[in-house]
């Protein structure tokens, strides 16, 4: 008799870096639903400055849902289709800072300068922190300065002024009422926490909240500030685990949580979109090597992981391919070598692996393995997965499982001849790959 699997409790996000709402919602009901995944995190969605370059949706003119990534109605209707499918939605909160530019004509017509965005602030809205010669932050362990000296040249809001989040929490509370369920708070850092604080207070609901908060040694703003208001990105754990990935000790990637934010307020990651403009996490351009970590995040039993999807670029600049100051929907790769432009869409085995880390929900690691750059273990007795690291020569192994008896499918593979009697089984993982068993792809054997 086959055991009956428990019902998916979806946890996995994925983040769709500038992807419009059209491609956004598309996702959600051709793959992300199916997967028994939980959320998707947007790129930024109020009015921005014009430009080709990515980053215009990180400088705000006004808080009206018009942007390059589509309008209020496309938006609107893609949070519903995203809850017709199951998924919840994520907004990215651009809140510490308006436009770095002089002045102009934002995407929706609004025009502005610096200091001056009409009906919403003035320049008495905006700190002028008078700490460095151009009001810009220099020094990362001066909380003052990192607080309230403008990031890049940004327009820095008087977050702690109760006027300015009031017209900040406004902007939220219209998200939500357009079914918006969670925000990551961009810029976290350069907020005091108790400014977060008040404006997430304003907000309607009981939304996700997640602050991005990029851990840095030394620095008297540490992520652990901000878990009294929600939830934060693992930023200290995912360049931990580049570097385990990267060394082959996979042994060691279900031990990292010690001196990291507690489990149930991380969210994981491989990249983001800023961290894949640089050196410090694994990139999509690793290959297999970033595959393999993406995997991995999806078993180990600490934080909530989030997947990534981009487009491919070779300057970090560039912006999504636009038509008329629009994205153009996403068009996904199909080669391993994409060219500018074409997204890294999720593949059959990320997708297989979100709905494997759904059906073990949050049943504990058990029966761990390590040998050598092998690393095998179960989730309760829902689910196996085992990772080789080795670049070249697949690994046989013979595991004691808790799965029940029977016959499996590798959810990564689709080869479902895999036996499993008197709790061992034996499987064989591919160079820099992995297999994935749980209960609900039972062979017919
Ligand atoms: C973030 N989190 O704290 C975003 O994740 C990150 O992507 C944003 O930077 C940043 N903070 C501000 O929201 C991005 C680009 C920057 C870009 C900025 C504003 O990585 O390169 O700055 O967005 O668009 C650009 C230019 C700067 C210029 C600035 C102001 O690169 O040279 O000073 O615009 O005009
Ligand atoms: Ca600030």
């Amino acid at each position: 008799e086959e055991p009956l699997a428990p019902e998916p409790q979806p946890s996995v996000g994925v983040q769709l870096f500038q992807y419009n709402w059209d491609s956004v919602a598309r996702e959600c009901a051709e793959v992300l639903g199916p997967n028994h995944f939980d959320f998707v995190l947007l790129s930024p969605a109020q009015e921005h400055i014009e430009g080709e370059q990515w980053w215009t949706s990180y400088q705000p003119v006004s808080y009206q849902l018009e942007s390059k990534l589509g309008t209020r109605e496309q938006f609107r209707n893609m949070v519903e289709t995203c809850h017709d499918s199951g998924i919840k939605v994520v907004a990215d909160a651009v809140i510490n800072h308006m436009a770095g530019i002089d002045g102009g004509v934002g995407v929706a017509g609004t025009e502005f300068s610096h200091y001056e965005y009409p009906g919403l602030y003035g320049p008495d809205d905006f700190h002028h922190c008078g700490l460095t010669p151009n009001d810009d932050i220099a020094n990362y362990r001066d909380q003052a300065q990192v607080q309230t000296c403008e990031l890049s040249n940004l327009a820095d809001l008087d977050t702690a002024a109760p006027g300015v989040q009031e017209t900040i929490a406004g902007y939220l509370n219209d998200l939500v009422s357009l079914g918006v369920d969670g925000f990551r708070i961009d810029a976290a850092k350069h907020m005091a926490s108790e400014d977060v604080a008040a404006i997430v207070e304003r907000i309607d609901g009981d939304p996700m909240i997640i602050s991005e908060v990029i851990r840095g040694g030394g620095e008297p703003i540490q992520p652990e500030d901000y878990l009294d208001i929600g939830s934060v990105f693992a930023f200290g754990w995912a360049r931990d685990f580049a570097g385990i990935v990267q060394g082959g000790s996979l042994r060691l990637a279900p031990e990292l949580r010690d001196g990291q934010v507690p489990s149930e307020k991380a969210y994981t990651f491989v990249t983001n979109h800023d961290t894949e403009r640089g050196e410090q996490t694994l990139n999509p351009t690793d290959g297999p090597t970033f595959q393999l970590a993406s995997l991995l995040m999806l078993a180990v039993d600490y934080g909530t992981p989030v997947l990534y999807s981009g487009y491919a670029f070779s300057d970090r600049d560039a912006g999504a391919p636009q038509t008329d100051g629009r994205v153009d929907d996403a068009v996904c790769a199909t080669s391993d070598e994409p060219a500018d432009g074409e997204f890294r869409c999720l593949d059959a085995q990320q997708a297989a692996m979100a709905a494997w880390r759904a059906q073990v929900g949050d049943a504990p690691v058990a029966n761990q393995l390590a040998d050598g750059r092998l690393l095998a273990f179960d989730r309760g007795a829902l689910g196996l997965a085992a990772f080789n690291a080795d670049k070249s020569e697949e690994a046989t192994v013979e595991l004691t499982t808790g799965l029940p008896d029977g016959s499996y499918c590798d959810v990564l593979s689709d080869d479902c001849s895999i036996e499993v009697a008197d709790g061992r089984v034996s499987v064989t993982v591919p160079p820099m790959g992995a297999v994935a068993l749980h209960v609900g792809a039972m062979g017919q054997g």
